[in-house]
């Protein structure tokens, strides 16, 4: 049985794990054997050992769904049974079929139903779809770390909660995920995470949708609504968070951490400093727009905008947690003027590393569904594919802006993105930010990660030309391998779990008296 990740770039070494492949391993009976894991970011797949009676199961986003079915063709041409599964075959499962030669289709969280896709595979009555639906978090499934690839990966992930309150029309989270946070317990996160220690991992991304699910103005309201039941609900994840960090605390000092949460958390000393001290050194924000106009283009009311933006991400810093800024453009209110000004943003606002993405409308969401009507059947036709299914466009040929702007061209957009990220990621910028790390070694390091961050994140996205883009590619692979050594550690293997003994209230009221 094959657990295939999909992707037309191999860099060798990757930078953070796709759990996804670990946790279907970990839903795998051992009736199946030992599951072969391929990874394509690291190596591109050899179809030679798939066999007839073979199980290939791909995981798919919106991004490498191609490749993906390239895949599902060849495996299916070799007798193989072919299941497709992961955000972008939930979304569109006929798609799958028709293009990836999918035998099945599972649709949503695969951690329960997978089991009961193998069994049916092996007596021969495998349907056409299974509905995963969305798995409570008590029965999330843990990954299975002993069958990573060694010396392969930068960084271990781990979920510690699934599914966003909020509802940005870019992202497709709270449709697919739900907007009820599915928080994982405690003991489940520290023991995957011990295990990643044991195996010489000290970074570890949370690969959470929002790692602040809970805001103050979210108690506020319970408690002005007088709804008790909800108000019990929400302290009670908020405590869950504090007993999570407070446990994360008590691992070896040398590990970090890295999450992905909204601005709100600014607003929250004591969580901010429960990061710090849970190691928790990073988070990617979702900044989106520096302006009013461009946050009410995607829904984002609850960000700040000017100065008060500035202030916010500044608390972060203050708190001693390092933020990775988000900024998309090609906004409707976007203006030429707006590059330059979020470019300043996010310098005086102090982030340490940002990504400056191009609105893309994905699948799923709500700018997707306007787009898909407004362009209707006369959308733009790119090698014979509507522009609406741009995914299915070879890589190389596929536009880099959709929605037509109100007053800039594609490439005004593209080339000044380009801009920005040539700005920031300039080595005299670079090096200027550096300074947050002490030693002469780790701000050599900071550089390199920021560069390798900036070839594997922006060329490739942006560029138009195929030789800068293979360019970038080389570079990347060139640094990637160095990159690796500063992430690892000594393995820990008789690291234990260090079970806390304090429930978590008595851990939240306690950070709570210590700030
Ligand atoms: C962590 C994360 C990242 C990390 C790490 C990626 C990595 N190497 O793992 C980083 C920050 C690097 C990242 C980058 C990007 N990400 Co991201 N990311 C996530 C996040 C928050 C969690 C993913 C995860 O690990 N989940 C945990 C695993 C266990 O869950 P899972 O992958 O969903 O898998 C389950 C099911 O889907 C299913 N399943 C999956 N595969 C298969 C296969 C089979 C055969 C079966 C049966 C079942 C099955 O079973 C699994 C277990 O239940 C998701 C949001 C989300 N909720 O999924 C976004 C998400 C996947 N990312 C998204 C996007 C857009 C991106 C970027 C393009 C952002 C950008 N503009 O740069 C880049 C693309 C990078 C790339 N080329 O892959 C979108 C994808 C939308 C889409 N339609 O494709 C998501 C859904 C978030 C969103 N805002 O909508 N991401
Ligand atoms: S962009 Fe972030 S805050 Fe907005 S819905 Fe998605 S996960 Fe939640």
């Amino acid at each position: 049985m094959y657990l295939v990740n999909p992707s037309h770039l191999s860099f060798g070494i990757g930078v953070i794990t796709p759990r996804w492949l670990f946790v279907l391993a970990g839903a795998t009976p051992a009736a199946y054997g030992r599951p072969r894991i391929v990874d394509e970011t690291l190596e591109t797949f050899d179809l030679d050992g798939v066999q007839a009676g073979d199980i290939v199961g791909i995981g798919i986003h919106t991004g490498n769904a191609l490749r993906g079915y390239e895949i599902g063709k060849l495996a299916r041409a070799r007798g193989a049974t072919v299941v497709f599964g992961g955000i972008h075959a939930t979304l569109y499962p006929d798609e799958a079929r028709q293009l990836g030669d999918a035998d099945a289709v599972v649709r949503g969280d695969g951690d329960l139903v997978w089991a009961q896709v193998l069994e049916d595979a092996s007596r021969g009555t495998l349907q056409e779809t299974y509905e995963g639906g969305r798995v409570d978090a008590d029965r999330f499934v843990p990954a299975r770390w002993e069958l990573l690839p060694q010396g392969r990966y930068m960084w271990g992930s781990v979920q510690t909660v699934r599914g966003c309150p909020k509802h940005c029309s870019f992202c497709s989270v709270w449709r697919t995920d739900g907007q009820k946070p599915r928080q994982r317990g405690v003991d489940s996160v520290v023991a995957e995470i011990v295990e990643l220690r044991r195996l010489g991992f000290r970074f570890v991304a949370l690969a959470d949708d929002n790692f602040y699910p809970v805001t103050l103005e979210d108690l506020a309201m319970a408690e002005r609504q007088r709804n008790v039941p909800r108000l019990e609900q929400l302290r009670a994840l908020r405590a869950e968070r504090f007993e999570l960090m407070a446990r994360l605390a008590q691992l070896p000092s040398d590990m970090v951490f890295f999450t992905q949460i909204t601005m709100e958390a600014a607003e929250d000393g004591d969580f901010l400093d429960a990061m710090r001290r849970a190691n928790i050194k990073g988070a990617l924000v979702g900044v989106e727009a520096v302006t009013p106009e461009g946050l009410k283009d995607v829904y984002k009311g609850f960000n700040e905008s000017g100065e008060a933006l500035v202030e916010r991400l500044r608390k972060f810093r203050e708190h001693g947690v390092h933020v990775l800024g988000s900024f998309i453009f090609g906004l409707p209110s976007d203006r030429a003027s707006t590059f330059e000004a979020t470019a300043d943003v996010a310098e005086r606002a102090g982030v340490t590393f940002a990504q400056f993405v191009m609105l893309t409308p994905y699948p799923g969401t709500v700018d997707f569904e306007k787009w898909e009507k407004h362009v209707g059947a006369d959308a733009e036709q790119v090698a014979g594919i509507p522009v609406t299914r741009h995914w299915l466009i070879p890589q190389a040929q596929r536009p880099k802006v959709y929605s037509p702007h109100p007053v800039m061209t594609p490439d005004e957009i593209r080339a000044r993105t380009q801009g920005v990220w040539d700005r920031f990621y300039s080595l005299r910028r670079v090096w200027a930010r550096s300074n947050c790390v002490p030693k002469l070694r780790h701000r050599v390091a900071f550089v390199l990660m920021s560069k390798l961050y900036r070839q594997m994140y922006a060329n490739t996205g942006i560029a138009t030309d195929s030789a800068r883009v293979s360019r970038a590619n080389r570079w990347a692979r060139l640094i990637a391998r160095p990159c690796r050594h500063f992430f690892t550690a000594r393995p820990l293997p008789s690291l234990g779990l260090q079970v806390a003994t304090m429930s978590s209230r008595e851990a939240a009221e306690g950070l709570e008296a210590k700030s």
